[in-house]
C-alpha cells in the first residue's frame, strides 16, 4: 500500500519536465505523469525486494550447503506474466489515446487540404506528409493558423514568413494563435524539437511535413535539432520567441521593412 501511494505521490508531484508552453503540453504531461507513476512503483518495489532478500536470505554462520532447489511455480508465473501484460496493454492504449488527442491520428489529406487553403503551400507536388496536427485542440479558427515555412539544413533552421516574405533565423510566434509549420530539409533528415511545446517532428528532404500547434505562454524557448545530422548537429539550435500580438506585429513589420529596403 505504502509502495502504491509512494509511487503515486512521486509520479504526480515530481515534475521533471520543463515549462509547458503549448496547447498540447498538458495532454502530453498527463501521459508522462502516469508513466512516471508506474515506473516509480516498479522501481521502488524491486529495490525493496532486493534489499529484503539481501538481509532475509543472507548466509548465516555455519551455513555451507546450497540452498533448496526450487523449480517451477505455476501461479507465480501466471502472475508475473499477467501483471506486465496488463500494464503494457494499458500504456499502449493510453498512449494511443494521448496521440489521438494531440491530433496525431488525423488523416494526412486533412493536413493537405488545410495547407492548400494557404495559397503559399500550393507549390510543390502537393503531397504533404504527416506530423502532429493539434488542430483538434483549442483552435477555434484553424483557417486562421499562421503559415510559416521551415527549411532545415546542415546546420541551421530558417523560417520563411509568407506574410511579409522574409526569412528569419529566429522563430517568432504570437501567443494563443494557431500556427502551421510546413517543414522541409535541404540535405539530410533533421528534427524540429521544442521541449517546452512537447513537440518533435522529423524534417525530411523532398517530403514536406506539417506541424500544427498553438503556443500558450510567452517566453524564449530553445529549438533543437533532434536527429543526428552531421558533425555540427550539436550546434544546430535556434530560438522560438512567443510574444504578445502587438510585439509580434511590430517584429513582423520591422522585418518586412528591412527586407524591402534591402532590395
Ligand atoms: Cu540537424
Amino acid at each position: 500500500m505504502g509502495l502504491l501511494f509512494g509511487g503515486l505521490w512521486i509520479g504526480q508531484n515530481i515534475n521533471l519536465l520543463p515549462l509547458g508552453a503549448s496547447a498540447n503540453a498538458p495532454i502530453y504531461d498527463e501521459l508522462f505523469k502516469v508513466l512516471l507513476t508506474i515506473g516509480t512503483i516498479l522501481f521502488l518495489g524491486m529495490v525493496v525486494l532486493v534489499v529484503y532478500s539481501l538481509i532475509r536470505f543472507r548466509r548465516r554462520p555455519g551455513q555451507t550447503g546450497d540452498g533448496a532447489a526450487i523449480e517451477g511455480n505455476l501461479s507465480l508465473e501466471i502472475l508475473w506474466t499477467a501483471i506486465p501484460a496488463i500494464v503494457v496493454l494499458f500504456v499502449g492504449l493510453y498512449s494511443y489515446d494521448i496521440y489521438e488527442r494531440m491530433g496525431g491520428m488525423q488523416p494526412l489529406n486533412h493536413h493537405a487540404n488545410d495547407a492548400s487553403s494557404h495559397e503559399h503551400f500550393n507549390s510543390g507536388n502537393g503531397r504533404i506528409w504527416g506530423g502532429i496536427g493539434s488542430s483538434s485542440l483549442a483552435t477555434p479558427q484553424q483557417s486562421a493558423a499562421i503559415p510559416i515555412d521551415v527549411t532545415a539544413m546542415q546546420f541551421a533552421f530558417l523560417f520563411h514568413y509568407p506574410k511579409g516574405d522574409f526569412i528569419s533565423g529566429e522563430l517568432h510566434l504570437p501567443k494563443n494563435q494557431p500556427v502551421t509549420l510546413r517543414m522541409e530539409s535541404k540535405d539530410v533528415i533533421h528534427a524540429f524539437w521544442v521541449p517546452e511545446f512537447r513537440l518533435k517532428q522529423d524534417v525530411i528532404p523532398g517530403q514536406p511535413t506539417i506541424l500544427n500547434f498553438t503556443p500558450t505562454k510567452t517566453g524564449r524557448y530553445p529549438i533543437i535539432c533532434a536527429e543526428l545530422c552531421g558533425p555540427y548537429h550539436g550546434g544546430m539550435r535556434s530560438t522560438v520567441v512567443v510574444e504578445g500580438a502587438e510585439e509580434y506585429q511590430d517584429w513582423l513589420l520591422s522585418n518586412t521593412k528591412v527586407s524591402t529596403s534591402e532590395k
